[in-house]
């Protein structure tokens, strides 16, 4: 994680073969092993360090652990035709619900069918108990608007690339004068894959688990080899943030900032743990797709998902919306900027659009200029032991030309003022 810098790593940009720009294409956005650290022990150091050639595995037979495990389902899946009850979340906790303001009332004409109403409110945002670039917790205002239920899916998104012939940014060659000494081998298509380690590995070092794999992309989301078949109804992964951008665009809706996506996951609950409440698994359920055991190497599958599940296989939120907790991360358009330095007046923010471009580059590598947006929910590979992120204030900072395994994206519609207070 960008504040996370180690005080005794050599730095990556006096070794001369390292490709200028590839660190971050390679492992960006994975699980900060150093936040995790300063989190346990106060050692500062980065989570980060740069391939080189012998850093990326070799492909073929490694591969084979790829193999999809024989789940034994808890619940039912492919919900979207087929949702599961709506639970109310008022049985599970206390809820103080959040102040909503004028807007609230929710327009008459749903623009999209799957999309729910996000009352606009007022509502606390980040928290002052977990990670540190979650803190403060302040108050932020939004508007209300529409948020799909669900996060994309491969379906829909195979929808929008038959239409438009998109190329997604993984599926592209890096462009060798973006990566200035960048090895010929390594400018190929390729995206960010999860292996799980066959044995407890050293939780400081992410390529134990996270390796740059040629082939991989939102058609082949483990790497070559791999496919679509039977994953029409999960999230679409391994999408770029111009990507993501580039379907809502199409569709005709937007992406939610952060303080949206926030505001929308906690579902009304004020202060909350979870999206749910502050329980994790109240009464014994399972509330999300996360990750049970020890990470990396030992998933017990308790919630019955190794890797995506189908969306809509949880419960929804106090609004209506499946999956704001784990599953897989999601694309918003702020600029990451840490929440102790993005000016807060004394009161509620109003419409918080994030932090500024210039500040979102990653602190411990200055001199790789890649922007990055603020991600949100934690995903299937989150884990108490390792990332517990499965949280509406948690956050990381995701390079905009990053692509992986565990991240996606739902779109939201704003509504403009005037029509709402019709
Ligand atoms: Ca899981
Ligand atoms: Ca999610």
């Amino acid at each position: 994680m960008g504040t996370i810098c180690s005080e005794t790593e050599t730095s990556p940009l006096t070794r001369n073969t390292t490709p200028r720009h590839f660190s971050q294409r390679c492992v960006s956005t994975m699980e900060p092993a150093g936040i995790y650290r300063k989190h346990a022990t106060g050692v500062r150091q980065c989570a980060r360090k740069i391939p080189n050639s012998a850093d990326l595995p070799s492909l073929g037979a490694s591969l084979s652990w790829v193999v999809e495990t024989a789940y034994k389902f808890r619940r039912k899946s492919g919900a979207i035709s087929d949702q599961p009850e709506r639970k109310s979340v008022s049985t599970l906790i206390d809820i103080t619900p959040t102040k909503q303001i004028s807007n609230s009332t929710r327009p008459g004409k749903q623009p999209f069918e799957k999309m729910v109403w996000i009352p606009g409110g007022t509502s606390l945002m980040g928290s002052d108990n977990h990670y540190p670039e979650e803190a403060p917790a302040h108050s932020v205002t939004v508007d209300g608007f529409w948020m799909d239920q669900y996060t994309v899916t491969n379906a829909q998104f195979s929808h929008f690339v038959e239409k438009t012939g998109y190329i997604t940014l993984a599926e592209r060659a890096p462009n060798a004068e973006d990566y200035p000494g960048a090895k010929p081998e390594l400018l190929l298509p390729a995206s960010i894959v999860f292996r799980k380690p066959r044995f407890p590995v050293d939780l400081n070092n992410h390529y134990n688990w996270w390796t740059y794999v040629p082939g991989a992309s939102w058609r082949r989301p483990r790497g070559p080899g791999s496919s679509l078949k039977g994953l029409a109804k999960h999230p679409v992964v391994h999408v770029a943030f111009e990507d993501v951008e580039a379907y809502a665009k199409w569709i005709g809706k937007e992406l939610p900032t952060e303080a949206e996506w926030e505001f929308a996951a906690r579902g009304g609950l004020e202060g909350a743990e979870f999206v749910w409440g502050d329980e994790f698994e109240p009464d014994g359920e399972v509330m999300a797709n996360t990750w049970q055991g020890d990470f990396p190497h030992e998933n017990l599958l308790t919630d019955g998902f190794e890797w995506t599940a189908p969306v809509g296989s949880f419960p929804v939120n106090g609004y209506g919306l499946y999956e704001m907790a784990g599953n897989v991360w999601e694309w918003t358009t702020d600029w990451y900027q840490e929440h102790s330095q993005t000016p807060h007046s004394c009161c509620a923010s109003f419409n918080p659009r994030g932090g500024e471009l210039e500040k979102s580059y990653d602190p411990c590598t200055p001199h790789i200029p890649i922007p990055r947006k603020v991600m949100k929910g934690g995903s299937y590979l989150c884990a108490p032991n390792y990332c517990r992120r499965y949280r509406p204030a948690a956050r990381m900072a995701q390079p905009i030309d990053t692509a992986t395994c565990h991240l996606g994206f739902r779109c939201i519609v704003r509504v403009i003022s005037e029509e709402v207070r019709r």
